[in-house]
């Protein structure tokens, strides 16, 4: 695959052509001066000649990956509650996406489809907990093998040792916000445990950097997975960011107070609101230091509070610290794009953000993710490919988690292997959307029973118009579920009315419904997929027993 020259290789090739320049002048003064006089020009136009015959290398590719981070806290996106110049950076010089869905809104299941190109069903990481089977096809296996130095560093969280990288250095299941233990190895031997000291967000950008600056082999173009525990629950700031915002008063999502009429049983029966689920830990109640004097005011005002102040309580101070771990991450960004200007491989690395999963903050009075609802079935994505990605570009094609796999090998040039279920977003970056791109997508939640209490539940969605099935068993013991809801999120786009059954949607249903089982099919979702996953299946029994 060819790509435009870019100054910053052009500038590295004089470079090169300087130093073999000078390494002529030290060959004339070691052989006689007639002989000298034919070599120099003669090693100059081999030199040309095998520039200008060299393949083109492809591009080296940082993936910035983060968890639980949604477009609400990202102004790129229009949030109004922070700023996030580093990554608005990347979205000004490259593509935006608006539509990049996940396939399985959570942290484990979202990973594992990127590593492979494939649905949960087909990688067999359906849920948290689950141990992802390392010996399968992956992105970062094949770029290797496609002459790529590969590395991953930060947040894992697939349970078996990474495999296919010539380092790692990731944390230990969730990882810590301060001082983590971390795993590091590379291709062959035993992972070894590190202690690390400092802000886990920090501790991350630090060793990506000196891996860049010490461990990159020059000679070879790169994949380095940089890799965010933040903002993951349970958000704590560094130390230096945990007044920051203090003085301010942040805006009430329009949702914030869903009463969860307009929708079938499941969206009452989580347990991840605001107002009831989340603990101390979350709250910072139980932190001293510059949490002291802030939770010794709450309490003593607590008694004159009414339910709907503490709720408003709750949500400033919840989504504060998250977006106070997002300002860490974002000042980490910022120093990683500021080495890659410096050593002058910003012109030839191709910059990805993106996140593993969207979040609620505050969004139908929620924290947390796993809904096919906009909010959590969205993912951030921004894309700097310099020379080819239009900067300020913003598209609004369907794209996905599903998709990431098929583009790093595209962008590398190596072939995408047919089992992989998504497609290159190549030339979407390009700025040609293929006249066959998809126009609906598919999702699929298996978590349940389990955090948050979030029903199973799969659908499809066109952008417009999106169907939800709810099955399996129910929140009632003895129950299950076989609901359906229909949104047009033009009409609706919060989500807060389904249409289902509504005469005036009978058309669109029907279609929807036709839509999900041709994807069903295509996709090679299973028939029994109605049926609970093992592990899931054991804790039903248990819970029903
Ligand atoms: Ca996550």
């Amino acid at each position: 695959m060819q790509h435009p020259p870019h100054p910053a290789r052009f500038l590295r090739e004089i470079h090169l052509l300087m130093t073999q320049m000078t390494r002529i002048r030290t060959l004339r003064r070691a052989v006689p001066a007639a002989v000298s006089t034919l070599a120099a020009p003669l090693c100059c136009l081999a030199f040309i000649h095998a520039l200008c015959a060299a393949p083109e290398r492809p591009p080296n590719i940082l993936f910035i990956f983060t968890d639980d981070h949604c477009e609400q806290a990202i102004s790129a996106y229009g949030s109004k509650r922070m700023q996030t110049p580093h990554m608005d950076r990347i979205a000004a010089e490259g593509m935006r996406f608006t539509r990049c869905y996940v396939t399985n809104s959570i942290c484990g299941p979202s990973r594992a489809c990127i590593q492979t190109g494939k649905y949960s069903h087909l990688n067999g990481f359906y849920r948290n907990g689950d141990n992802f089977d390392g010996s399968q096809q992956t992105f970062p296996k094949l770029l290797r093998k496609a002459g790529y130095q590969t590395a991953i560093i930060g947040k894992w969280h697939l349970k078996s040792t990474p495999r296919g990288y010539d380092h790692y250095d990731v944390l230990i299941g969730q990882g810590p916000y301060n001082d983590p233990p971390m795993l590091t190895g590379g291709i062959d031997g035993k992972p070894a445990r590190t202690k690390n000291q400092g802000y886990t967000t920090d501790v991350i950008t630090d060793k990506a950097l000196a891996w860049l600056k010490d461990r990159r082999k020059p000679g070879k173009p790169f994949l380095l997975m940089y890799q965010h525990k933040a903002p993951h629950r349970h958000w704590v700031p560094h130390e230096k960011y945990q007044n920051w915002l203090d003085d301010v008063d942040l805006p009430e999502p329009a949702t914030l107070w869903d009463d969860y009429q307009g929708r079938t049983a499941p969206a009452s029966r989580q347990t991840m609101t605001i107002r009831r689920h989340l603990g101390k830990r979350d709250l910072k109640l139980d932190m001293g230091g510059n949490y002291a004097e802030k939770n010794k005011a709450f309490r003593e005002a607590l008694s004159g509070m009414s339910e709907k102040e503490v709720v408003r309580w709750k949500y400033q101070r919840y989504v504060k610290d998250y977006l106070r771990c997002v300002r860490s991450v974002d000042d980490g960004i910022g120093r990683i794009l500021e080495y890659l200007d410096q050593s002058g491989l910003a012109g030839d690395t191709v910059v990805v953000y993106t996140s593993d999963q969207g979040w609620y903050l505050g969004e139908h009075g929620w924290f947390d993710k796993r809904w096919m609802y906009e909010e959590s079935l969205k993912t951030p994505l921004l894309v700097r490919w310099p020379g080819v990605a239009k900067p300020g570009a913003v598209n609004g094609d369907i794209v996905s988690n599903v998709d990431f796999a098929a583009t790093f090998l595209d962008i590398a040039g190596a072939p995408v292997p047919a089992g992989m279920q998504g497609r290159s977003i190549v030339p979407i970056l390009k700025g040609r959307t293929p006249a066959d791109w998809r126009r609906s997508f598919y999702y699929h939640y298996y978590e349940f029973p389990g955090s948050h209490s979030v029903a199973r539940h799969y659908g499809v969605t066109t952008g417009r118009h999106k169907l939800i099935h709810f099955y399996g068993p129910s929140h009632i013991k003895g129950e299950t579920y076989d609901l359906w809801e229909l949104f047009d999120l033009e009409k609706d786009p919060n989500e807060l009315r389904s249409v289902y059954d509504h005469p005036a949607y009978a058309k669109i249903q029907d279609k929807l419904h036709k839509e999900l089982q041709r994807l069903r099919k295509e996709l090679k979702v299973p028939g029994d997929a109605r049926k609970p996953h093992p592990k899931a299946a054991k804790k039903v029994s248990a819970l029903n027993s």
